[in-house]
């Protein structure tokens, strides 16, 4: 059997930014260094913070007065801001600055006086971040259909933001639905979606097309890793999402020449790496790696923290 790995794939800026802010601040203050959410919808990668002294809450009230406190790279609302300064905590913000670029979107939209309608997955922290940009005046979309039954205040003063992490094809489709219930609806150039996202699920369908099989290593969380997989499954393909080696079943490999690997931007090459070993223990395999693009995007982290 071949295995095809993708690239790019796994850590994108915004999360090796995130990791580096927890990993600093523990070095800097020790521990414990409370974390508003999941840093990175990652078990791995948040089990090991852990180990070294992270405390993952996910509401402020469980966070001691006078301690340190992290956000999330999916960003907060400004009540949670709000709610940290009020306590007294000490905060650095992990919010990846891609989701901070929405943010101020979404500002500079209610202040020119209109709504926004964001697409985006209910219930996902970003969400939440990004819909508590403001109090009112927000209303979130997920399919054409929650477009058809969208009602707006004044359609002719209407923006929308997106999701970064949404499957390009499917906002497509949503954006078209938006613009032809509201022909003057304004938004970014083409949606949110960040260069990782982009990069991540252009590789997996160009992976898709080579291969029988498709595995994503990611959370269930994790809503870029999930994308992935659904990416794999629109060519065609079976695709699984693994959270660890011990997930793989050897079924899968039945009548299988090529397996492609991805990862999603939460993912650590080291998860990569036990994933191809459990699938050359199951089936003797030669790895192959898929030219693909070189991202070289850097996120600096807090000066404080440098
Ligand atoms: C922040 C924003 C976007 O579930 P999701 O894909 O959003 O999050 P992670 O932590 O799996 O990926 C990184 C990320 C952080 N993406
Ligand atoms: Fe940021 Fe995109 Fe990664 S929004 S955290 S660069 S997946």
């Amino acid at each position: 059997m071949e295995i095809l790995l993708a690239n790019p794939r796994g850590f994108c800026a915004g999360v090796e930014r995130a990791i580096a802010i927890v990993e600093r601040a523990l070095e800097k203050f020790g521990a414990p260094i409370y974390v508003r959410h999941e840093v990175v919808h990652n078990k791995f990668v948040c089990d090991d913070l852990r180990a070294k002294g992270a405390v993952f809450v996910e509401e402020l009230d469980e966070v001691p007065a006078g301690s340190t406190v992290i956000f999330s790279a999916h960003g907060v609302s400004k009540a949670v801001r709000a709610d940290a300064a009020a306590r007294g905590l000490k905060v650095f913000d992990a919010t990846c600055p891609l989701v901070t670029k929405v943010h101020v979107e979404v500002d500079k939209m209610r202040k020119g006086a209109r709504e926004v309608v964001m697409i985006g997955h209910k219930g996902h922290p970003e969400v939440e971040g990004t819909m508590g940009q403001s109090e009112g005046g927000m209303y979130l979309v997920d399919t054409v259909e929650d477009v058809e039954q969208l009602v707006v205040r004044d359609p002719d003063h209407l923006s929308f933001v997106t999701q970064t992490t949404l499957s390009v094809d499917d906002a497509t489709v949503v954006i078209e639905a938006l613009k032809k219930r509201f022909p003057t609806i304004q938004g970014p150039k083409k949606d949110d979606i960040c260069y990782a996202t982009q990069n991540r699920q252009d590789a997996v369908k160009a992976l898709a097309e080579q291969c029988d099989l498709v595995i994503v290593v990611g959370s269930s969380n994790s809503s870029n890793s999930r994308r992935l997989v659904e990416v794999a499954i629109a060519k065609n393909v079976s695709a699984f999402l693994v959270d660890e080696p011990s997930a793989i079943k050897a079924e899968w490999f039945h009548g299988v020449d090529k397996v492609g690997i991805s990862a999603g931007a939460s993912a650590p090459e080291i998860l990569v790496k036990n994933v191809i070993d459990k699938v050359r223990e199951i089936m003797p395999s030669k790895v192959v790696q898929i030219a693909g693009i070189e991202e070289g995007v850097v996120f600096a982290i807090p000066k404080e923290l440098a």
